[in-house]
């Protein structure tokens, strides 16, 4: 399969017409080849996409809305052929991309489909001398990155946004995971959302990437990936003044103190260590046990890890390159002077597989417990008292979501307020309602997505002042 980039409604080859191969992770295999796209691509998506924006800004909101949900309802009649699509193309099973990735590609464009019918804008009144009120208009033309690991769900969480406030968009897919995004580009088509609203550029980050975040006709950029990428979008991006919102990495704790339901906490904590063999920045891959229950819960835990069925429940691992960079952080651990309690090796067949892998006996200064490794790695911590595990869970540089495990309500509210991160998870994890603000702390992030957070970040607002 040859893929091709979206642009104004057609489907074009690179100009380079250079391709990148595209990796089964589970088998090896290549599957596809995606446009190795470069600043030419990016320019022609920019005009396709300039051209059709005074249109689509000044379409009703109640149209777009209506073609937001045809898209959606077309995503749902083509669930099965998704899903497929995106296991084989990031590696994750099968069952994982059905309950978790299309369902929420399908959500994210109803719910700002819906959203756009409910906005308010603010009026200030001042004395008797003047009405204030405040328009948010469309920016224009936006660029929006999205990572391997939850390709279409990602995607979709920023073109909705985008397109429902009436932007046109540029979406640069990993180059690693294309294969919805074409699929997602026919479907657009399809639900007859007008040509140059949403165009699709694949390639590298370093070329097709970069263009987008140094084009002068793109008015803002919303990425998702790693701290490392965040910061060079951020030094592209910022000098030439556009509006950027960077969703990071993580290094999320998981607190679980001696009277929280263990079995609860137990069952969940594995699925947040896990999921998605550990490839989602939300992840627990930190996990703080209070001393008293702390033997029994890495007890239980070791078991339950290597109960986890390689294929079904851990998929493979994105590519060759992350592999080596997972399997050198096990390296590290045992450096660091840590016990792999279970894992810690590749799975012997074809595909970049890795055993569940738990590791015991590290400190928070360690770089095992620092660094984003975004595998099946975890390690498990204990702490003395609810100061240490707060102490715990901010030693690291990252600050985007924690898991919290107690019975007693004050302690999960004071925990919750001293924890630095963006989302703090009381008794549960992953649990997502669509209208919180989403985002990180510290070097997970600047600025939040979710809700009107991103409709406010993909318009502008203007303060209208009328004398009485
Ligand atoms: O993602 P990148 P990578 C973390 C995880 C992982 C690390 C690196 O720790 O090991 O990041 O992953 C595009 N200008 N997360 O390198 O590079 C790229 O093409 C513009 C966390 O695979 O962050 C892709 O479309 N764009 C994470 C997107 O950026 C650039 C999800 C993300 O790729 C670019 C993924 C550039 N200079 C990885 N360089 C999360 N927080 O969910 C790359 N890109």
């Amino acid at each position: 399969m040859r893929l091709a980039n979206f642009i104004g409604g057609s489907f074009a080859p690179p100009r380079s017409g250079a391709y990148l191969d595209d990796i089964d992770p589970s088998t090896e295999e290549v599957i596809a080849e995606t446009p190795d796209s470069d600043e030419r691509d990016v320019d022609d998506a920019v005009q396709a996409a300039k051209g059709a924006f005074p249109s689509w800004s000044r379409t009703p909101a109640a149209e777009r809305s209506k073609l937001l949900l045809t898209l959606a309802d077309l995503i749902e009649k083509n669930f099965d052929e998704l899903a497929e699509l995106e296991a084989k193309d990031s590696g994750k099973p099968l069952e994982l991309a059905r309950m978790l990735d299309i369902p929420r590609a399908v959500a994210n464009f109803r719910f700002f489909a819906t959203a756009i019918l409910h906005e308010a804008s603010e009026a200030h009144i001042t004395d008797t001398t003047a009405i204030n009120y405040t328009l948010r208009q469309p920016l224009g033309v936006v660029g929006l990155i999205s990572p391997w690991n939850l390709p279409l769900y990602l995607l979709s969480w920023k073109i909705a946004p985008a397109i429902a406030a009436g932007n046109t968009c540029i979406a640069k897919p990993s180059e690693l995971t294309p294969l919805t995004a074409q699929r997602l580009a026919e479907l657009s088509l399809d639900a007859g959302i007008p040509p140059g609203v949403i165009n699709i550029v694949h390639g590298l980050g370093g070329k097709a990437g970069r263009a987008l975040t140094c084009h002068d006709g793109v008015a803002a950029i919303s990425f998702t990936g790693g701290t490392v990428t965040g910061a060079a979008v951020a030094a592209n991006a910022a000098p030439r003044f556009k509006k950027l919102s960077l969703e990071l990495g993580g290094k999320n704790p998981t607190i679980v103190f001696a009277d929280a339901d263990l079995n609860d906490a137990f069952r969940t904590t594995i699925r947040a260590a896990f999921w998605n063999q550990g490839e989602i920045c939300l992840c627990g891959s930190r996990i703080f046990v209070e001393e008293p229950v702390y033997e029994k819960f890495v007890e239980g835990f070791v078991r339950a890890a290597k109960e986890l069925r390689i294929g079904e429940d851990i998929g493979a691992l994105i590519s060759a390159a992350h592999l080596e960079k997972v399997l050198g952080y096990i390296e590290l651990a045992k450096e660091e002077g840590g016990t792999i309690a279970a894992g810690g090796h590749r799975i012997d067949r074809k595909g970049y597989f890795v055993a569940p892998t738990v590791i015991t006996g590290l400190g928070c200064e360690c770089r095992v417990l620092r660094e984003e490794i975004f595998g099946p790695v975890v390690t498990i911590t204990p702490f003395r008292d609810e100061a240490e595990a707060v102490a715990f869970a901010n030693s690291t540089r990252y600050g985007l979501s924690a898991s919290v495990w107690t019975r007693d309500l004050s302690r999960a509210h004071r925990v919750a307020a001293a924890v630095e991160s963006g989302t703090v998870w009381i008794n549960t994890w992953l649990l997502r309602d669509l209208r919180v603000p989403f985002g990180g702390m510290k070097e997970s992030g600047v600025g939040r997505e979710g809700g009107f957070e991103s409709l406010r970040f993909f318009t502008e607002p203007k303060n209208v002042c009328v004398k009485i």
